[in-house]
């Protein structure tokens, strides 16, 4: 048998949690949303590799952005007997029922990423950046960019789901200071490229080309790519005649900022593997209950000036 080094020893291999004499090999059901833009790739990536890294056995569950795939999947692990749960719910509504089975089957779930509204009792802890803060970071920078005079128009993520709830409370809470801000469109793009290019172009039309427009808020990288698109083929310069500004920080942004073609985005890290299975192996180990329930991974604005460090 081996034990890896958080068990105190040091050899590669299967991660064993010890409950009286007997010694198991974990095993984690992770309900993943999709793979709707560039970011959520990587956090899948990350959860995979980090598991290898771990010995824990990890069992993926791509739910395409539909939340009756999610409950599905999270009903097979159950079924399956897994030792705990991690699930990146696509929206916060839903949740209840299928979070009781787990706990009636005494399996521990965890949250990484996105939020749910159910009781709290439901779950363990989440693991999560904090998206109301990267709503009022994109609004801080907008609003310092402009002098506090814009009209924006904004790419709403996913209906329903915490990052668009939240990253639109938290951006409207600091434009609200401001008596010249404010929001003349907005629309869902689905936290797509696809979605973000449509939205875009249907304001374009509704508004004559954008006329007295200053910025765009996107609620993600992707949908702010697939804006910039748009814009431009309809002969406008996004990042010079328009503040851009949004959030993940995926590379492909990265490129736009250097470019020009966009002005700042926070970043939203997606390395949450490494933060969330510490958190799952002790809580298997030792059943510490006192978890905060929220553990929340850091978040910074990055403009073309301030290249990722
Ligand atoms: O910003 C977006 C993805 O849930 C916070 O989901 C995450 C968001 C992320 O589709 O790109």
């Amino acid at each position: 048998m081996k034990i890896t080094k958080w068990l105190g020893g040091a050899v590669l291999g299967a991660t064993l949690i010890f409950a009286g004499s007997s010694a198991f090999a974990v095993t984690i059901g992770f309900s993943q949303v999709g793979d709707e833009g560039d970011w959520r790739p990587a956090f899948s990536k990350d959860m995979q590799e980090e598991a290898k890294k771990e010995g824990i056995d990890l069992k993926f569950a791509d739910a395409h952005q539909k939340e009756e795939e999610q409950l599905k999947a999270v009903r097979s692990f159950i079924a399956q007997k897994v030792d705990a749960i991690i699930i990146a719910p696509v929206v916060v509504t839903g949740w209840d029922q299928v979070l009781n089975e787990a706990k009636k089957a005494g399996i521990p779930v965890f949250l990484a990423d996105r939020d749910v509204d159910a009781d709290k009792s439901l779950f363990v802890t989440r693991i999560s950046a904090d998206f109301n803060l990267e709503g009022r970071l994109a609004g801080a920078w907008l609003a310092q960019a402009s002098k506090g005079n814009c009209n924006i128009v904004e790419l709403q993520g996913t209906v329903g789901s915490a990052p668009a709830i939240e990253r639109k409370k938290g951006f409207e809470a600091i434009i609200s200071n401001f008596p010249d801000m404010k929001i003349v469109k907005t629309q869902s793009g689905d936290f797509t490229t696809e979605g973000g290019k449509k939205v875009m172009e249907a304001f374009i039309k509704s508004t004559d080309n954008l006329k007295g427009v200053c910025g765009v808020f996107a609620h993600n990288d992707n949908m702010q790519l697939g804006a910039i698109q748009a814009m431009k083929e309809a002969g406008l310069k996004p990042g010079k005649d328009f503040l851009m500004v949004s959030v993940d920080y995926v590379p492909a942004m990265k490129e736009a900022l250097a470019a020009g073609d966009a002005n700042a985005s926070v970043e939203l890290r997606s390395a949450i593997g490494k933060y969330i299975y510490p958190v799952v192996l002790d809580y298997l180990k030792n059943k510490n209950e006192q978890l905060p329930k929220w553990v929340k991974i850091p978040s910074d604005l990055h403009t073309a000036a301030t290249p990722a460090n």
